[in-house]
Order: structure tokens, then sequence, then C-alpha cells
């Protein structure tokens, strides 16, 4: 740190004063969702050719099949509402598929007590995105990979979902075999892997859960985490669940990560099951109704870590489909660190790079003055208690 490398500090300032000036941070819903009034209706959709597919009002008028199933690779199904069904919203069997701005709501299977699986989306989907999409009152799971664990041809894989809202509550009126005040369903997400398959992995981010657990399973929980997958959770709001996570140490453990995330109004936040490893919480926000954070059964096994609370902001009323992650910079007990530029080998250094410099912006390095010469330094930042990490070189960063 003997000599100051001017380019990195000049582009990491222009950089963190766009970090600053970024608004509120929401969870759930981004945009517009479900079909227009001038949509198609049909009863079932199935989709056999690569293309896009939208505007499209798929009514299972309560019948027993999947109201749509994507059979082909390069798909695109948007604004469409998928609804009404006795059996699963959409089933996913290829690779390359965006679900965006879709409504999937009302697939109830059998009856409350005599619980049988409808999924809004299931199947064995490899590179898959669901972007902007409402999922409620299914009496399975809002998503679930893999229902029957296969790897033929492909295990499933490569699974993002970001900005979506997936909730269930009690229901409005009697739908099918169910009756009104009953709460349909098991989890927003629900993991089962071929054991013989590599570790799949899902991010799920900027995604509102709401009202998973008191209903039809014990252990009710917004995300069942288990069997072979890593689970990066990020940037997502928990409400009025059983239990947030529920993290499973079975069958090859689940690793889950699970970074900012917000939590309200929820029994226990994190079910730790079977020694459940690589477990590793930061930037968790606690807001108002918290029962028990840790519910361990017997809990974490290696790997586990727990850093950086935040404070959550107020919980709004309902009815809303996205909160507001929270400032991630504004709660936290400031820290002061040295980010500094080199020159020759050191500087290819990854720590010392610009991209790693903006890595660490990107996780919440606030502004704190600008270069230093008489120091010898770069740029000095506010660190952000909790947030204390980067893609390599967190000894440079952390001083
Ligand atoms: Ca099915
Ligand atoms: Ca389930």
């Amino acid at each position: 740190m003997n000599t100051t490398y001017s380019t990195s500090c000049l582009v990491l300032t222009a950089a963190l004063f766009a970090v600053s000036a970024t608004a509120a941070e929401y969870a759930g819903l981004a945009g517009r969702i479900g079909a227009g009034a001038n949509a198609k209706r049909v009863k079932e959709l199935r989709i056999t050719e690569s293309g896009v597919y939208e505007n499209i009002l798929v009514d299972g008028e309560w019948g027993q099949h999947d109201l749509v199933r994507i059979l082909a690779d390069d798909v695109v199904l948007r604004n469409c509402t998928i609804r009404y069904g006795q059996r699963d919203g959409i089933e996913v069997y290829a690779r390359n598929v965006r679900i965006e701005n879709c409504h999937i709501h009302h697939l109830l299977n059998q009856t409350f007590k005599e619980q049988k699986d409808s999924h809004g989306i299931t199947g064995r989907p490899l590179n898959l995105v669901v972007r902007n999409t409402e999922i409620s009152h299914v009496s399975g799971d809002a998503i679930q990979f893999d229902p029957s664990r296969k790897s033929e041809p492909y295990p499933w894989d490569k699974v993002l979902v970001e900005n979506c809202f997936l909730w269930t509550g009690p229901l409005d009126a009697d739908y099918a075999g169910f009756r009104k005040g009953e709460r349909p369903g098991e989890n927003a997400f629900d993991s089962k892997v071929d054991p013989k398959a590599p570790r799949a992995t899902i991010t799920i981010r900027n995604t509102l859960m709401k009202g998973w657990g008191h209903g039809q399973i014990g252990n009710g929980a917004a995300l069942n985490l288990k069997e072979q997958i890593h689970a990066i959770v990020e940037n997502d709001v928990f409400v009025e669940n059983d239990i947030a996570f529920r993290c499973r140490g079975t069958l090859g453990s689940a690793w889950v990560t699970a970074r900012n995330n917000t939590v309200y109004q929820t029994s226990r936040v994190f079910r730790l099951e079977h020694n459940v490893k690589n477990v590793k919480i930061s930037g968790l926000a606690l807001g108002e109704g918290i029962g028990q954070v840790f519910d361990n059964a017997p809990g974490p096994g290696e790997g586990f870590e727990d850093k950086g609370r935040r404070t959550a902001p107020p919980l709004a009323a309902w009815p809303y489909t996205g909160l507001p992650v929270g400032d991630v910079r504004a709660a936290l007990s400031a820290r002061r660190v040295v980010v500094h530029g080199h020159r020759g080998a050191r500087a290819m250094l990854p720590e010392n790079i610009i991209e790693g410099f903006r890595y660490a912006i990107e996780a919440g390095v606030a502004f704190h003055r600008p270069h230093d010469p008489a120091r010898n330094s770069c740029v000095r930042f506010t660190f952000l208690d909790g947030l204390r990490r980067a893609k390599s070189g967190e000894d440079q960063l952390t001083q």
C-alpha cells in the first residue's frame, strides 16, 4: 500500500456516488402482472416449440390437469394468468426458460384435510428465470423442483427467482374442494434432488414470502431447503410465516447462503435440522413479531456463520405486493477501512483490481472521504458491519 494507483481511485469514486443515490430496494413485485382484458383464453397450454408466449389466460375451470406444460427449450412465458386447477400451474421440463409478469393462483387439489400437492411452478428445469410473478393459494408449493428426483436427461439446476410474491392465506370463498377460511399450501419453495446429481443451485432474491405455515403440514416454512442444493437467498422479505428458513441436513445437506433478508411476524426464523452444513447468514434484519431466531433440531453442522444483524424498517399495513428490504447501510455500526490500490504485480491481485473494489461497494461500502495523498491511501470508506465480504482479499478490505 505504498503507492496510490490513481486510476482505481477515479473509477471507484464514480461508482460510489451511483450507489449512494440508489432508492429503497424492494422485495416483491416490480411491475404489472397477469394477462390483459383482451387475452386469449384456454383451459390448458402445451408448449412444444421455442418462442415467446404471452397475454394468455389459462383458466383450468377446476379440471384435473396441469394447466401449462413447457416441454421445449428457449421459451419465454410472460404476462399470463394461470388459475383454477386441481393439478400444477406450470410444469417446466426444458432448458433456458423465462417466466415473467405472470399471475398464478388458486391451484387446489382434493381438500384441505385430504391434502394433495398442486404446485405453482414445478418440473425439472435447467436455466430457469422466474421474475415479477405472483403465486398464491396453491395446495402444494409455490415453486418445487424436482418432484420425481431424476437426472434424465439432466437434473434441475441454475434457477433464479427474483421480484416475486409467493404467498398464501385464508381463502376468501369456497374454491373446488376447499372451504372459505382454510389456508392452503406447504412452502414458497421446496427442493428435491436426485442424490446422484451434482449440487443444484437456486438464487431467490428480492422476493416477498408471506403466510407459510399454520396450514396443511407440520413445520410449515416459507423455504424448505433440503437435499443436495445450494440456495442463495438474498434481499428477501418474509412476513407472517411459521418458519422462514427450514434448512435440512439429510440426503447430502442443503447449503444455504442467506444475505440481507428481513423477517417479520414469524414464529421461528431458522429451523436448523440434522447438522445442516454451510448455513451462512449475514445482515439478517428482524422486525416485529419474531418468536425464536433459531429452532435447533438439533442445530447447524460445519461451516455455520451468523454475522452482522441489521434493524428492519417498520412493517407496512397489509395489503401490499412488495416491501422495502431496508437500507442496508443506515442501521449499521460504522467501521472505517482503507481500500487502496497498487502498482505493478500487486495491482494484478484480485483484491486490488477495480472489479474487486466494485464488488465491495455493491456489498455495502459507504463513502467516507476521497483521495488522501498525504496518507498514501486511495479512498476511505465506512464499511458496514456484517457486510465485510468480498470475492477475495477480505483481509485487504477489512484491515
Ligand atoms: Ca403435474
Ligand atoms: Ca412441500
